[in-house]
């Protein structure tokens, strides 16, 4: 059944859009595999494509079709969806950001060779249809869980639980085995005696769940807590707020979204990153074939630290000790103390 449908996705592309492709100017496919409403990072993958396609309208006079694509939280069904979009052969190029979706544009390639594709969060090198930039989430998860564990500290006193929330929205590689792992590292940094009760939503949306799990954390002796769950963030910070607990935001600056909640913003630079490949692949000099990695030194992974929420939130002391750690990292050119982390 879903190989018919697939097929006839395919069929109905092919016989409708075959022939439009570039007749007017360079088309863009962004392609969100989930919902673009919530999810952070899905937003700034557009909005810096959006805004890439706008000024080089401007610049040069020519025009670019952009189709953002939301793909849905059922992800049985991204394959067939990015198939449909590179079979349509209206689209110069795909833009996508997830760490599945190398392995899903791969296979489209097989059957549509022609196809390009620009892939954030995510890591595949040597395709030559296909780039990559994949964000260094070791120092990203290390300045959650040292800001996080500060913070703890400070509202546990000496004695306190030596615990930590993290909610993910699922399991999957760069979660288990950096995000997490780098959180840990970084609260460990603060006291060796830091553990991290790690919950996991099995989607991104359901909020109710996340408030659930959140309380249950909370009952459980921990304080802060790390949410990375999509639209379902929003539950985590709802249960925090009523019970007096923390919050640390991933991906985008958080602390005006539950202002004295919010105590840390681990932040990754999509929106500046998805414009500037954007106009790279607009100008011809994106360098397909290779797997970017980047991180604080790159500008692309930060802590947001000048927001007056968060001056206003956390202690000047707090604030020091996690300013010295971003000065740390920004130094830590020969990669002695980070380094470019584990990967896998
Ligand atoms: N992050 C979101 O914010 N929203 C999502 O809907 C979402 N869906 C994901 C689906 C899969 C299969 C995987 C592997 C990750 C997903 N992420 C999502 C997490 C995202 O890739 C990234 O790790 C986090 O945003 C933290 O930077």
């Amino acid at each position: 059944m879903r190989k018919a449908f697939a097929a006839a996705l395919v069929l109905a592309a092919l016989l409708f859009g075959a022939c439009k492709k570039s007749e007017n100017g360079v088309r863009i496919a962004v392609f969100i595999p989930g919902v673009r409403a919530g999810s952070a990072i899905y937003d700034m993958l557009a909005s810096g494509v959006e805004e890439a396609v706008a000024e080089w309208q401007t610049a040069q006079g020519k025009p670019v079709a952009l189709n953002v694509i939301e793909g849905g939280y059922n992800q049985a069904s991204w394959e067939d969806e990015v198939t449909a979009l590179a079979a349509s052969g209206q689209y110069d190029v795909i833009i996508s950001s997830n760490p599945s979706l190398p392995a899903i544009a791969a296979d489209v390639l097989e059957k549509f060779p022609a196809q390009k594709f620009i892939l954030f969060d995510g890591e595949l090198s040597g395709n030559p249809s296909v780039y990559t930039l994949r964000y260094n989430q070791r120092e990203q998860g290390y300045m959650a869980g040292y800001i996080a564990a500060l913070v703890s500290e400070e509202l546990g006193g000496a004695s306190g639980q030596k615990r930590l929330g993290l909610v993910a929205g699922q399991e999957y590689p760069a979660m288990n085995n950096v995000i997490l792992p780098a959180y840990l590292e970084g609260a460990k940094a603060v006291n060796v005696g830091y553990s991290v009760d790690f919950r996991v939503l099995g989607n991104w949306f359901d909020a109710q769940k996340a408030a659930d799990l959140a309380q249950d954390m909370i009952n459980g002796g921990a304080r802060v807590i790390l949410a990375i769950a999509g639209g379902a963030n929003e539950g985590v910070l709802q249960t925090a707020a009523e019970k007096g607990a923390k919050v640390v935001w991933f991906d985008i600056n958080g602390y005006a979204l539950k202002e004295g909640v919010v105590v840390g913003s681990a932040v990754i630079n999509q929106d500046k990153a998805a414009r500037e490949k954007t106009l790279a692949f607009l100008d011809g000099t994106l360098p397909f074939g290779r797997a970017e990695y980047a991180g604080v030194r790159e500008g692309y992974v930060d802590f947001i630290e000048d927001d007056p929420v968060y001056l206003k939130t956390v202690s000047e002391a707090a604030r020091q000790k996690q300013s010295a750690l971003l000065q740390k990292i920004r130094s830590d050119t020969t990669g002695a103390f980070l380094g470019s982390g584990v990967r896998e």
